[in-house]
């Protein structure tokens, strides 16, 4: 299903876009059942188990940050799952064996006010045995400049696993650039058509600005790890066997973790706030994207950006 180049891209980038791997039907049916599971927000006061609500939300003018283990909602989602040609674009980077982690979700950036996600590695969240762990990202939308795109820094997989600890020392699952300034210059937008899907590794630092333009961008997201790669923290409760083999979408399971050495840190002390990531971000200390409500930051020179940065670290120390 994947080309060589695009193997070879994933390997070396850390990412790769398959356009249009959905047919017609199919990302047809994906809309369709989630406009129906969106509009059970309406009348909502709160966040359920489902439904992660805009800071904004009102129950008269619904708006839906996210939808949480979308499988719950809707068995069309677990049939995405373990859907054919996704599971053929993994096999050749993860292996033949698949599980997916808990049962993925739906970020729904809509026209206006989509929330941005600050920078953050999946891996931070949820450290394996070994990496081949990754997320794919279901297009539900055509994904543009202008719609608050999924952002990758190209091979940062290969390098260090991030503090992504508040101030207080809490897990907060986001990159405070100004105690970790990374070099956000080759960041790279993942534009591509609806039905086409995107291919992450879980060490990749990644991170999407707010929707400004007229556009919805609802992104289906499911995180995968080989079979063998079992979770060493984060949310899977392992005292679940069938539960989570029955989260094998392909192959076999096995009772054998391969290690192999990546960098770990584990997301403990647990987050302050808690539900989502969005809820988790909120204890971050330096934001790096604006909110719908903030205007978009002037573009910088590099050192401009730079000095910000410099300036932004002392603050930070000096509040530690
Ligand atoms: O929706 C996005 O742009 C990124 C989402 C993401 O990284 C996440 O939910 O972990």
């Amino acid at each position: 299903m994947l080309t060589r180049e695009q193997i070879e891209h994933y390997r070396r980038e850390g990412y790769v876009v398959v356009e249009r791997l959905l047919d017609a039907d199919t990302l047809g049916e994906l809309r369709r059942v989630t406009d129906e599971v969106v509009a059970g927000a309406r009348g909502l006061t709160d966040h359920t188990k489902v439904l992660d609500l805009e800071p904004t939300h009102t129950p008269e003018r619904p708006r839906v940050r996210r939808i949480k283990s979308p499988h719950l909602a809707h068995p069309f989602y677990w049939d995405m799952a373990g859907h054919p040609p996704v599971m053929a674009a993994l096999e050749p980077l993860i292996g033949r064996d698949i599980r997916v982690r808990a049962g993925g979700k739906v970020n729904l950036k809509s026209p206006g006010y989509g929330a941005p996600v600050e920078w953050h590695q999946d891996w931070a969240f949820y450290p394996h045995t070994n990496d081949d762990v990754l997320a794919v990202g279901i297009l539900l939308d055509d994904m543009d400049e202008g719609n608050g795109p999924m952002m990758v820094l190209p091979r940062s997989h290969r390098g260090p696993i991030h503090d992504h600890h508040d101030a207080d020392g809490a897990f907060c699952g986001g990159i405070d650039l100004a105690r970790t300034p990374l070099d956000l210059s080759g960041a790279v937008a993942l534009t591509a058509p609806a039905g086409s899907v995107t291919i992450h590794h879980a060490r990749l630092v990644h991170g999407s600005a707010v929707n400004r333009s007229e556009r919805p961008r609802r992104l289906l997201f499911f995180e995968y790890a080989a079979a063998d790669a079992w979770p060493l923290a984060g949310t899977e409760p392992l005292d679940d066997l069938d539960g989570f083999n029955r989260r094998v979408v392909h192959g076999e399971p096995t009772l054998e973790p391969r290690l192999a050495p990546a960098p770990v840190r584990i997301p403990l002390p647990k987050a302050v706030h808690q539900g989502s990531l969005y809820e988790n971000q909120r204890t971050l200390g330096h934001r790096y994207f604006a909110t719908a409500d903030e205007p978009e930051p002037a573009p910088e020179s590099e050192s401009e950006s730079e000095s910000e940065q410099g300036a932004a670290r002392e603050r930070a120390a000096a509040a530690d």
